[in-house]
């Protein structure tokens, strides 16, 4: 792929680079998107299974798909897109990670600093109590419960609920302070996580884009590079090996 002179120049000069991740980083490490071709809401419907009023109707249907998800979570590895963003470290004086996945594999991979905005599918929390339960759970009678008797949830935030305050606001602060942003595979519409797109670009960073496909980010993106994350990212570390030589 032809990388754009301008990013190279970027690439140059950036000292604080973010990447914002989506479901497609890790689409190539088997662990299926929300939307588009192959994406699991093709299948199932998210208002049935993710928001809290679904799990109040449902839980043990809920837990099913969790569970389901987790294993298939627990069998993918980091592919060489997650690997190439801890690699940067070397390159860039700070870099940070933004994910909306619960998935785990930045953090799997090495990258130093994550912020997590959709939460973690290895974590779990009491509805009643707010008691965390981080370990393996028993599901006795097909939901587990808490010794409170509240039910236990996974630890992820569903359509209506808000985003860890914490998470969400060291992203806005690094989004408003960093030269370069990066949109690696995610479809963009998701609020308030994609409005940190708009921090970013509206504080001055160079927005990059990597997707297989256009965007709703494509057209505030300074760069799009249309290919595979675990191919694209990797080539902007040659690149970088070059250019920092
Ligand atoms: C590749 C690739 C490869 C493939 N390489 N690329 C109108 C109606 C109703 C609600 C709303 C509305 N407007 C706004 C809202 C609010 C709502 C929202 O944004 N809805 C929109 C969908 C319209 N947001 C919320 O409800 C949020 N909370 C909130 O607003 O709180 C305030 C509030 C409080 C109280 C009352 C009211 C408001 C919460 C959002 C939570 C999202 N949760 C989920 C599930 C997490 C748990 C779980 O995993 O089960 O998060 S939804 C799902 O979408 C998940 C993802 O993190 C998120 C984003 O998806 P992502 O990552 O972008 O994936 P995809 O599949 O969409 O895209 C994949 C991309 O990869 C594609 O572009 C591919 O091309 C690409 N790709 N392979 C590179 N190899
Ligand atoms: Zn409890």
């Amino acid at each position: 792929m032809e990388i754009p002179s301008e990013l190279i120049e970027q690439l140059k000069t950036a000292k604080s680079v973010i990447f914002f991740s989506g479901a497609g980083i890790s689409a190539e490490s088997g662990i299926p998107t929300f939307r588009g071709k192959d994406g699991i809401w093709n299948k199932l419907r998210p208002e049935e299974l993710a928001n809290f009023d679904a799990f109040m109707r449902n839980p043990q249907l809920v837990w099913e798909w969790y569970n389901y998800r987790k294993s298939i979570v627990h069998q993918s590895k980091p592919n060489a897109g997650h690997l190439a963003i801890v690699e940067m470290e070397k390159y860039f004086v700070n870099v940070i990670v933004i994910t909306q996945n619960v998935d785990n594999l930045h953090r799997r991979a090495g990258s130093k600093t994550i912020y997590e905005l959709h939460g973690n599918i290895e974590r779990n929390f009491c509805i009643k109590c707010k008691k965390r339960y981080d370990g393996e759970l028993d599901f006795k009678d097909g939901i587990p419960k808490c010794k409170c008797g509240g039910l236990i949830r996974p630890d992820v935030v569903w359509f209506g609920e808000f985003l860890p305050a914490d998470q969400f606001q060291l992203s806005e602060k690094a989004a408003r302070n960093c030269d370069m942003f990066f949109i690696v595979g995610t479809s963009a519409i998701v609020y308030p996580a994609a409005s940190l797109v708009h921090v970013a670009k509206s504080n001055g960073a160079f927005l990059v884009e990597v997707n297989i496909e256009e965007t709703e980010a494509s057209s505030l993106a300074d760069v799009s590079l249309f290919g595979e994350s675990g191919k694209v990212l990797p080539q902007i570390i040659e690149l970088l090996k070059l250019i920092k030589s």
